[in-house]
């Protein structure tokens, strides 16, 4: 998705967005944000069982319905653009915009996300997020672990570059997104996956760009920003 309307890109930084930076640093975490928080752990701890076991993992956080799909040939593209808070009208709320979309199941589905976040949310250096996670045995999430980032082929962004992250739990899938290179210079990050079942899923951005001491607190904890669902019809 390119950007929405001809607002000036200046006013779209978000690295020199101090209501977002001193978000993060006051304020106790909520009870949402430290359940959250739980649910992005275990879902990490699910992820990495996952990847050492081979074992598949469950509709964590969507649900879904009926048989595996054979794939078909058909191929989707769907955009999402990540909009900081100076660009969404709300400071210290960076958004994905639109945040679901619907695929239909068995197709393959290209993933164009282009973040005009210029700031970084770094994940602490054990953190499992920063790496591209191809999805789970079950439903058929496939990507081969590799995103491109501006056209180049990575399989993670380093913990302290990040600046969000596209999760789906029940999918397995993760997608880090660098920031910016500046605010009038986006990244772009494509990413292809298959998933084969129908259903509903959760997604969210694992990286703590919200506000509170945890940063994991308002967009963060609200559907429409920083987490939002995909269908698979
Ligand atoms: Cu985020």
């Amino acid at each position: 998705m390119q950007p929405v309307g001809d607002q000036n890109m200046g006013d779209r930084r978000a690295g020199d967005d101090p209501a977002r930076r001193t978000a993060r640093r006051h304020g106790a975490p909520g009870p949402r944000s430290r359940a959250r928080g739980a649910a992005v752990l275990a879902a990490g701890a699910v992820l990495a069982l996952s990847v050492t076991a081979c074992s598949s993992g469950s509709a964590n956080g969507g649900s879904s319905s009926g048989g595996a799909l054979t794939a078909s040939a058909v191929t989707v593209h769907r955009s999402m653009e990540i909009q900081t808070g100076k660009m969404d009208g709300r400071s210290g709320w960076p958004r994905y915009s639109p945040s679901s979309f619907t695929a239909p199941a068995g197709a393959t589905v290209v993933l164009t996300i282009v973040s005009y976040d210029d700031g970084t949310a770094p994940l602490p250096p054990a953190s499992p997020w920063g790496q591209v996670w191809g999805g789970d045995a079950t439903y058929g999430a496939t990507t081969g672990g590799t995103e491109l980032v501006d056209g180049t082929p990575v399989h993670s962004i380093p913990n302290d570059q990040v600046a969000h992250t596209f999760t789906i739990p029940g999918l397995l899938v993760n997608v880090p997104i660098p920031a910016a290179q500046s605010s009038s210079h986006p990244v772009t990050v494509t990413f292809t996956f298959r998933v084969m079942k129908k259903g509903s899923f959760n997604w969210l951005c694992a990286a703590p760009c919200g506000s509170g001491e945890t940063g994991m607190g308002g967009a963060m904890n609200t559907d429409g920003w920083m987490e939002g669902h995909v269908s698979f019809t």
